[in-house]
């Protein structure tokens, strides 16, 4: 007989092995518990251990004990046997690393801050199909980051203004039209009259301006339902699909991801709701990981932030998009998308501390363009053109009068 104690899951002697998931949590134990009791608990309830001391007969038992491997400060490190996880199960992952002891009682708070995949646990998993390579596989984007906009309204508009402000803002210069995270199936916009009405524009523009463009349609919903929907986009000719990951849930990207590859369509992955996890700095699931989870799940975009130059919340936007994008046993990588309170006149700051592999992608910042969202558009081309040419955007606006009205009304500043 063996037994399985709380306090048995400490040891700070132990080196993780290569197949090893390991996670850094930052914990504050409870007011009655040590650090170590605390971290020795988080890596019981994460793994095989419970409340209660247990005697199990060895012959019987697989030993997949997690580790807390590592205390400093509140940084603390467990390690996972990889035969704890079910292989390309990212619910089942999640239920261990992220599951019950987000509310245990032994911690006052607890976030999981980042991962380190081994290479067992990644093979498992189809990562993107396509990533950074939309870009020229998909659309003619070239070196420049993929211009994408979001009508505004998000919600609201006909079918008619909605392909209207599509088609104005393609022919302006974006590459992308993309719906917004609560635009789906609604009786003011029916989802297969948009899809078609939207795609028979694109080829319309597509025909005049001599660009590919794309529709990032978003087809999430109840599981068979999106589905279903991705089976239309790829009838109607669609390249891409767009999902709310979060609000979704990982099973159901993992089932859009095996779907889209069937009929070579690129996934958008939407945050929508990530904040719930990764605002709080001292409980829930860091945006990195929710990015890591992404990728490995094979989106193959997905919204990473502005680097502090938008509206939203941000975490470490160019950290994140440098793991989307480093070597992973061979994974492909992910394209980051910038988004949420940009426009034209903030385009160089963000190329500067994000590059040029993303997406850029406005809504407010084109369609909110003194003269419109064709102009708009035109005015978020000129900037991206002026700064790949590391020529100031002053200066451009001197010879490109959408620009210099985009700067006169909005200027360098970031929105709130
Ligand atoms: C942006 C928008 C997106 C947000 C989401 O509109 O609709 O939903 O970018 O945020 P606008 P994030 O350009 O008008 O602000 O990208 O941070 O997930
Ligand atoms: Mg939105």
């Amino acid at each position: 007989m063996t037994g399985i104690e709380y306090d048995d899951f400490l040891d700070l002697e132990y080196e993780p092995a290569e197949t090893d998931l390991v996670c850094a949590f930052r914990i504050d134990p409870a007011a009655d518990m040590t650090m170590d009791e605390a971290a020795s608990r988080v890596a019981s309830e994460s793994s095989n251990g419970t409340w209660a001391a247990l005697h199990v007969d060895e012959d019987e038992l697989t030993d997949l004990g997690a580790v807390a491997c590592e205390i400093d400060g509140d940084a603390v490190t467990v390690a996972y046997p990889d035969a704890l996880f079910e292989p390309g199960s990212m619910p089942q992952i999640l239920s261990c690393i992220a599951g019950n002891i987000m509310g245990m009682k032994a911690v006052d708070t607890i976030r999981l801050e980042d991962c380190h995949w081994p290479e067992s646990i990644v093979s498992g998993f189809p990562g993107p199909q396509f990533g950074p390579s939309v870009a020229h596989e998909k659309l003619d984007a070239g070196d420049r980051p993929v211009l994408a906009t979001v009508p505004k309204p998000k919600v609201g508009l006909s079918t008619d203004a909605h392909v209207r402000v599509g088609e104005e803002a393609w022919r302006g210069g974006v590459d992308l039209l993309k719906d917004d995270e609560n635009l789906t199936d609604q009786d003011f916009n029916p989802f297969e009259d948009r899809l078609a009405d939207s795609l028979a524009a694109r080829d319309r523009v597509e025909d005049d301006v001599g660009e590919r463009k794309d529709y990032l349609v978003n087809v999430t919903g109840e599981t068979n339902e999106m589905l279903e929907r991705v089976d239309l986009v790829a009838e109607h000719g669609g390249g891409f699909v767009m999902v709310d990951v979060i609000t979704c849930g990982w099973s159901a990207v993992q089932s859009v991801r095996d779907r889209a590859e069937k009929h070579d369509l690129a996934i958008h992955a939407h945050r929508a709701m990530h904040a719930a996890f990764d605002r709080l700095p001292h409980h829930g699931v860091s945006m990195r990981v929710l990015a890591q989870i992404s990728r490995l799940c094979g989106v193959d975009h997905i919204h990473t932030g502005t680097a502090g130059l938008g509206k939203l919340e941000n975490e470490d936007t160019p950290g994140i998009n440098e793991w989307l994008t480093a070597e992973l046993y061979g994974l492909e990588p992910v394209l980051p998308v910038a988004s949420g309170g940009l426009h034209p006149g903030v385009v160089d700051q963000l190329l500067e501390a994000l590059g040029t592999d993303i997406i850029v992608q406005a809504g407010g910042g084109i369609h909110g363009h003194p003269d419109g969202t064709h102009a708009g558009a035109k005015a978020l081309r000129q900037s991206v053109e002026a700064s790949m040419a590391d020529v100031s955007l002053e200066a451009y606006a001197d010879d490109h009068e959408e620009l210099a009205t985009a700067l006169e009304k909005w200027g360098a500043e970031t929105p709130r």
